[in-house]
C-alpha cells in the first residue's frame, strides 16, 4: 500500500472509459459500448502543486470547463482523459476547471487568481528531493531531478525520510576531497555525491530560484559521535552576476547560529576575493565561503579532524566548537518549504 502523504489525495471514479481496456475489449467483443457498461474504475493520487508560484509559460489546457468543486473537476479530468489525466486546476472563485495531459515541467501556474493546481503522483518531472520522496522513493541515494528552467537533468543526493526529502549540497565526512579550490570548481561543483562534495553554486542557484521556497539544514558531528544542527527557514543562493550571494532566513537549532553573519555576503575563493576584508579570507582560511571579515563558520575549510592549533582554517562552526575544532561530519542540505492545504 502506498504511504499516505499529508498533501496527497486519492480519487477513484468508476464508469470511466479506460482507454486501453476499452479498445482491447471493444476489439474482442466488437462492442464499443462495453467500455461504458462495465464497471471500470480509475484510481489516482493527486497532490496540490507546491511549486508554481510564478507565472511564466502557461500550457494550453486540454479542456477548460466549469466544475462545482475540485472533486468534480477531477472527475471531468478522468472522464475526458482517463489515465492520461495528470494535472488539473480548479478555481474556487469562478468555478473554472482546466484539465491537462501534458508533461508537468511545461507548466507554470500563477496561484494568485485563486486557482489551485493538482498534479498526479508519481510526477512526470521531479524538481527536487521532495518530489523524489513523493514519487515513493524511500532510500537515501543519488537520483536524477530536472531543473525547471532548462529541463537539464541533474544528479543529486537525496536524504529521504517518511514524509520529507532533503537535497544535499555539501558533505564532509572523511577528508578524502580537497576543498581548497578555485572559483570555477565551486561554481561547477566537485567531488563524489556518495562521499565528499560541493554540489556547485550554479546548480544551487538554479534550484533555489525555480519558484519554490527552500530551507537550509546544517548537520554537524564531532569525533565523539555528538550531532548538532542549524536550521534556516529560508535559503537562496543568488546568481553568479550577484556573486552567488547568500540570503538566509531565521535560525533555529542546537549548533548555535554561525551562518547568519554570512547572509548578504558574496561567495569568495582564493582566486576571486569578494569578501569584506582587506586581506584574502579564502586564502587565509583555506576554503570557499561567503566570507565577510572573515567568518563565523568555515565548513569548506581544511579537514583537520578535531582539535587543531591553527586558527579558524578547519571545518569550523564557531558557535558549536569554536575556531580550533574541525568537525568530523558536515552536511548542508536544502528542503522545499511545504505548507499545503488541499
Ligand atoms: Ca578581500
Amino acid at each position: 500500500m502506498a504511504p499516505m502523504y499529508r498533501d496527497r489525495e486519492e480519487y477513484t471514479f468508476c464508469g470511466i472509459c479506460n482507454i486501453s481496456l476499452a479498445f482491447g475489449l471493444a476489439f474482442l467483443l466488437h462492442l464499443f459500448v462495453v467500455c461504458f457498461s462495465s464497471e471500470v474504475c480509475e484510481t489516482k493520487d493527486f497532490r496540490i502543486s507546491p511549486l508554481y508560484n510564478d507565472a511564466k509559460s502557461v500550457d494550453v489546457a486540454f479542456l477548460n470547463t466549469l466544475a462545482v468543486n475540485k472533486r468534480d473537476c477531477a472527475r471531468q479530468c478522468f472522464t475526458e482523459l482517463g489515465s492520461t489525466c495528470i494535472f488539473f486546476s480548479f478555481n474556487n472563485r469562478d468555478g473554472v476547471c482546466s484539465v491537462y495531459n501534458s508533461n508537468l515541467y511545461l507548466f507554470s501556474f500563477s496561484t494568485s487568481n485563486g486557482a489551485k493546481n493538482y498534479e498526479s503522483v508519481p510526477l512526470v518531472s521531479q524538481f527536487d528531493c521532495y518530489d523524489v520522496m513523493m514519487n515513493g522513493i524511500k532510500m537515501d541515494g543519488v537520483y536524477t531531478i530536472t531543473s525547471r528552467d532548462n529541463s537539464t537533468p541533474i544528479s543529486v543526493f537525496c536524504e529521504i525520510s517518511d514524509d520529507y526529502g532533503w537535497l544535499v549540497i555539501q558533505r564532509r565526512s572523511n577528508g578524502s576531497e580537497d576543498f581548497f579550490r578555485n572559483w570555477t570548481d565551486y561554481k561547477d561543483g566537485f567531488g563524489n555525491l556518495e562521499n565528499e562534495f560541493w554540489l556547485g553554486n550554479t546548480i544551487i542557484h538554479t534550484l533555489t530560484s525555480q519558484g519554490a521556497l527552500y530551507r537550509l539544514r546544517v548537520d554537524l558531528e564531532d569525533f565523539e559521535g555528538n550531532w548538532a544542527f542549524a536550521l534556516y527557514d529560508s535559503f537562496v543562493l543568488e546568481s553568479e552576476d550577484n556573486y552567488f550571494q547568500l540570503v538566509l532566513g531565521q535560525y533555529s537549532g542546537d549548533a548555535g547560529n554561525s551562518l547568519s553573519y554570512h547572509s548578504g555576503k558574496n561567495f569568495s575563493t582564493y582566486d576571486r576575493d569578494l569578501d569584506g576584508y582587506d586581506g584574502n579570507c579564502a586564502s587565509s582560511y583555506k576554503g570557499g565561503w561567503w566570507y565577510g571579515a572573515c567568518h563565523s563558520s568555515n565548513l569548506n575549510g581544511l579537514y583537520l579532524a578535531g582539535n587543531h592549533t591553527s586558527y579558524a582554517n578547519g571545518v569550523d562552526w564557531s558557535a558549536w566548537r569554536g575556531y580550533h575544532y574541525s568537525a568530523k561530519t558536515s552536511v548542508m542540505k536544502i528542503g522545499r518549504k511545504v505548507n499545503f492545504v488541499p
